[in-house]
C-alpha cells in the first residue's frame, strides 16, 4: 500500500487571504506612488485574479483595461519596477503582522510534523513574500520546516499550468502519488491536479464560486478542533476539522 509521504501547500488564499487585504493594498499603493490613476477595488482584483503573477496581472490590466496607456519606457521594464514596488509594501503589511494564517494552517503543519510527514510549498507569488510570511506568522525557524520553496518565476508556467508542483515534486524527489496539496483556487487545483497530485481545496470569499472537480475534498477552512469546517465537496466521513488522520484516510481512498 502506498504510503502518504509529503504534504505541498500553496500559499496566497491557503496559507493566509493574502489577495484582498495583502496583494491588493500592495498594488494600489504602488500605483498612488507611481502617479497612476488606476485602483483595484475588491471586485476588480477578484475578476484580475483570474491571471496568476502579479507582473501578469498588472500586463493584463494594461491590456484590457488601459488601452490608451503609453508606458514611460519599455513597457516590461515599466512592469519589473512597479511590481518590485509592489512586493515592498506587500512586505511591509506582512510585517506589520496584517495577514494571519488561516484557521488550522499551524496547527496543521505542526501536526504534520510531529508526525514526520515531508513537507513543500508551490505557489506563483514570490519568494520572499514567502519567506516574510513563515517568519511573520510562524517564525524564522519554519522556513527549514519545508524542504522546497518553489515559487514565482522559478518555473516558466504559471498556475493553472502543473510547472510548480512538478518542480516541488522533482526538487523532493517524489512522484505524485506521494503526496497531497492544498490548494485555494480552481487554478491551483488545475495545478496541482495536472501535476497528478490529489488535493484538498480551502476556498475563501474570492474563489469560493469556482469550480473544484477533481478535488478529492472542498471545504470552507481547514478547521479546528473547536472551530468545524463546512464540507462543500468529497466525503470527510465523521471528521470536523482535517488533521493528519483524514489526510491519511483520503490519500487511500
Ligand atoms: C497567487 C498569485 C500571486 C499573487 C501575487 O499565488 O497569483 O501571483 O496574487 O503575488 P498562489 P506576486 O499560487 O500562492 O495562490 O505579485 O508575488 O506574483
Ligand atoms: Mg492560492
Amino acid at each position: 500500500m502506498q504510503n502518504l509521504k509529503a504534504l505541498i501547500f500553496d500559499i496566497d488564499g491557503t496559507f493566509s487571504d493574502t489577495e484582498r487585504d495583502g496583494h491588493r493594498i500592495a498594488f494600489n499603493k504602488t500605483f498612488k506612488e507611481a502617479g497612476l490613476n488606476w485602483h483595484w477595488d475588491i471586485d476588480t482584483y477578484g475578476k484580475l485574479l483570474e491571471v496568476t503573477g502579479g507582473k501578469e496581472r498588472i500586463r493584463h490590466f494594461i491590456n484590457k483595461s488601459q488601452p490608451a496607456f503609453d508606458s514611460p519606457d519599455n513597457l516590461n521594464e515599466f512592469i519589473l519596477k512597479l511590481h518590485k514596488t509592489k512586493t515592498r509594501h506587500f512586505i511591509a503589511l506582512l510585517k506589520s503582522g496584517a495577514i494571519p494564517l488561516r484557521p488550522g494552517v499551524e496547527r496543521l503543519l505542526k501536526e504534520a510534523r510531529s508526525e514526520g510527514l515531508r513537507m513543500a510549498i508551490a505557489t506563483t507569488t514570490t519568494l520572499e513574500n514567502v519567506t516574510t510570511l513563515l517568519t511573520a506568522t510562524l517564525g524564522k525557524d519554519s522556513i527549514n520546516w519545508f524542504e522546497v520553496i518553489a515559487a514565482g518565476d522559478v518555473v516558466p508556467g504559471k498556475k493553472p499550468a502543473p510547472d510548480i508542483y512538478l518542480y516541488a515534486l522533482k526538487h523532493m524527489g517524489l512522484n505524485a502519488d506521494d503526496c497531497i496539496a492544498f490548494e485555494d483556487s480552481e487554478n491551483g487545483l488545475l495545478s496541482s491536479t495536472g501535476a497528478g497530485i490529489k488535493t484538498i481545496v480551502t476556498i475563501n470569499d474570492y474563489t469560493r464560486q469556482q469550480g473544484f472537480g477533481g478535488a478529492a475534498l472542498v471545504l470552507d477552512q481547514l478547521g479546528e478542533p473547536e472551530v468545524a469546517f463546512s464540507v462543500l465537496g468529497g466525503d470527510a466521513g465523521s471528521a470536523t476539522y482535517v488533521d493528519v488522520t483524514l489526510i491519511r484516510k483520503l490519500f487511500t481512498n
